[in-house]
């Protein structure tokens, strides 16, 4: 999954980029700063623990700083899967909704740009039609996330990387330790975003810290845990998006999908050979998975008694994938 940071210039972006890849010497000249993790998911070291597979491979995230509006990190921007906005409160920032809602005109302008473009080039009355529908939202300032869409639609509609479509989560990044503070209220109450509040200045200096020191560090500023962990737990739900996981003794892996995805998909996520010869698939759900397996001695047995009771489906490929099902596909080809 690829996330971009944006927000206006100086706003941040790039110490929140620090905070949530833990690279905090790295240089800034880079541009943009790209960096891969895993986000990490205790699910996983929990199948990893219980299958001790060969290889334990969490989702991947790739995390852009991007500089700006220009016309590079436009284009960089319109590749991303989902955004992150910095909207800072601290210093001269005293009115974080009006930031927010500045940020937000600006990305639909250039939606409305980009959408006057498409229109001029759609290869089809129905593209045509789509768009059009599109840009009268974005005219009178409604993101294009608000719109109502067939699957079809949105489909279609993903490919042209519309920034307004994105799915969003908010950073607020503010030192106002004031738990009534009426702009923080106001701004809660106001937006409709997920947010994420924290003191960039604090957490910084948790990261200094070895490891082991951070957790108390936290308690000691009323901060429940470091930003990089509650990025983590929030990471997949905002962004609309599902885990599911593979299990054996070679491999314990965890795969993104969009919420909504069927279990076809899910295959083709895996390999293609597996799409095409599809036959059916074994489903559990992880904390399904976990109840059974304290009451019998071993995974294995788990997963037979599971198919017993009737907590393991069988299903075939139009099944809705959840997040934390546990998937064996068979197949055919
Ligand atoms: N007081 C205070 N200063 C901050 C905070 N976050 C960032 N800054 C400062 O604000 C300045 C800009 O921060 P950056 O993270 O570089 O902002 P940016 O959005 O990446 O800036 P550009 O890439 O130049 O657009 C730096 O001098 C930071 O030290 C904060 O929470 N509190
Ligand atoms: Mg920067």
């Amino acid at each position: 999954m690829k996330i971009g940071i944006v927000g206006q210039q100086s706003s941040g972006k790039t110490t929140i980029f620090k905070l949530l890849t833990s690279q905090i010497n790295m240089p800034a000249s880079a541009k943009p700063l790209i960096w891969t993790m895993d986000i990490k998911d205790s699910r996983l070291d929990f199948l990893a623990s219980v299958f001790k597979p060969k290889k334990l491979t969490y989702v991947k995230l790739e995390l852009n700083d991007i500089p700006g509006f220009s016309k590079s990190g436009l284009a960089l921007l319109q590749t991303m899967d989902a955004l992150i906005y910095v909207i800072p409160f601290w210093g001269s920032f005293n009115n974080p909704l009006k930031y927010l809602l500045d940020l937000q005109s600006e990305l639909i302008l250039r939606d409305i740009e980009m959408c006057e473009n498409a229109i001029k080039k759609a290869d089809s009355p129905q593209i045509s039609e789509l768009l059009k529908k599109c840009k009268t939202s974005l005219d009178e300032s409604i993101p294009l996330s608000k719109i109502t869409l067939t699957e079809e639609e949105e489909k279609s509609l993903r490919g042209f990387g519309f920034l307004s479509q994105k799915p969003s989560i908010v950073i607020l990044n503010t030192d106002n330790q004031e738990k009534d503070n009426k702009e923080l209220l106001n701004f809660q109450n106001k937006n409709t975003l997920p947010v994420l509040v924290i003191n960039a200045s604090i957490e910084l200096e948790i990261l200094e810290l070895e490891p082991d020191d951070r957790v108390t560090y936290c308690k000691e500023f009323g901060i429940e845990k470091p930003i990089i962990d509650r990025f983590s737990e929030t990471a997949y739900a905002p962004f609309k998006l599902a885990v599911f996981f593979t299990v054996g003794e070679d491999e314990v892996r965890g795969w993104q999908i969009a919420t909504g995805a069927k279990a076809s998909i899910a295959a083709g996520k895996v390999h293609s050979d597996i799409e095409r010869g599809f036959i059916k698939a074994d489903i559990i759900g992880f904390e399904d998975f976990k109840k059974v397996l304290a009451t019998v001695p071993s995974p294995a047995i788990a997963l037979k008694t599971a198919k017993g009771n009737g907590l393991l489906q069988v299903v075939d490929k139009d099944y809705i994938v959840k997040d934390g099902d546990i998937i064996e596909f068979k197949f055919n080809v």
